[in-house]
């Protein structure tokens, strides 16, 4: 694993970082915009106060913070695997470009030292899963990995609710971030509530440090941050163009891995671009907020 020196450095000093995945840059957005998207999150998360480590793997060597050729080589790649948490040893080990999702950032993150990490939507389980036995990995490492995850909460295309019921089973902790209710990714209510929520970074902070206090601390943690209504999609074009998605993906015979990046992509195209605008905005304000919060963590 290869920590860039500006992370390192600022790790050892108690300085905020905050973590970036890399699965949304390469598969869960189109190019060449991701590329430019990538660079804004980046941009935001020093905005908020705190150095950006996006998390991918380089040519098999696991890097946590990119400089712009290997960024490149991430948005660019047709040759870059989508990896989980079980996927990075193999594909280090054939010298491969991987993209790490949620699961895999988190883990790396961790074992970086760093605890604060911003990305669009978690992964969870997909609606159809009693069938299909789909559940994201993402939920596995939660339960096992000392990682704050800022986020919109769980990606829509999925069962929100039964997402919510493995979370509570799992023992990761929920917190809406200035809300009530379980954000839906696009959409600005799940339609589910959340039972813990937090107003400023400081509250979330404050948080934390109860957690290491009673040792609750070691599985995941999840801040869940809406988008503002006038920047979320409209949920009745969402609900129409997602089951089309959904009956496609099953039709095509879409399985595994393949299927979060086909829904995406199918919303994006079908939503006229209004999907795509939301994921884009959500994700740069996930990544400002979580350096807000790591900043406030190392002000403590
Ligand atoms: N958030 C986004 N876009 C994405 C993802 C998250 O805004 O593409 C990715 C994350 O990397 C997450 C992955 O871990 O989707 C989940 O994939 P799966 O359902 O196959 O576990
Ligand atoms: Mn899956």
């Amino acid at each position: 694993m290869r920590i860039a020196p500006e992370v390192a450095e600022a790790l050892a000093r108690g300085r905020p970082v905050v973590a970036l995945e890399s699965t949304l840059i390469s598969h869960g957005l189109p190019r060449p915009e991701n590329l430019e998207v990538a660079r804004e999150v980046e941009a935001a998360v020093r905005e908020g106060g705190a150095l950006p480590a996006t998390v991918a793997l380089v040519a098999g060597e696991a890097c946590v913070g990119l400089d712009e050729p290997s960024l490149r080589v991430i948005a660019a790649g047709e040759d870059v695997v989508k990896c989980g948490v079980r996927d990075l040893a193999p594909a280090a080990s054939r010298g491969r470009h991987g993209a790490t999702t949620v699961a895999a950032t988190a883990h790396l993150a961790a074992r970086a030292g760093i605890r604060l990490f911003a990305t669009g939507g978690l992964g969870g389980v997909h609606r159809g899963a009693r069938e299909s036995w789909d559940e994201s990995a993402d939920l596995n490492e939660l339960a096992r990995t000392r990682i704050v995850v800022v986020c919109s909460g769980v990606k829509s295309i999925l069962d929100v609710g039964a997402t919510l019921e493995r979370l509570e089973s799992l023992g990761v902790s929920v917190l809406g971030y200035g809300t009530d209710r379980f954000p839906g990714f696009y959409l600005v209510d799940s339609g589910h509530p959340v039972l813990w929520r937090a107003d400023s970074p400081r509250e979330v902070a404050r948080i934390l440090a109860e957690q290491d206090e009673l040792g609750t601390g070691a599985a995941g943690t999840v801040v869940a941050n809406p988008l503002p209504p006038c920047e979320a999609l409209d949920p009745a074009l969402h609900d129409r163009v997602l089951s089309a998605g959904l009956d496609n993906a099953e039709r095509e015979g879409i399985t595994g891995k393949d299927v979060t990046p086909y829904l995406l992509d199918h919303l994006h195209r079908e939503t006229g671009g209004a999907s795509l605008r939301a994921n884009v905005r959500l994700v740069v304000r996930n990544a400002r907020l979580a350096a807000e919060i790591a900043a406030a963590v190392s002000a403590k």
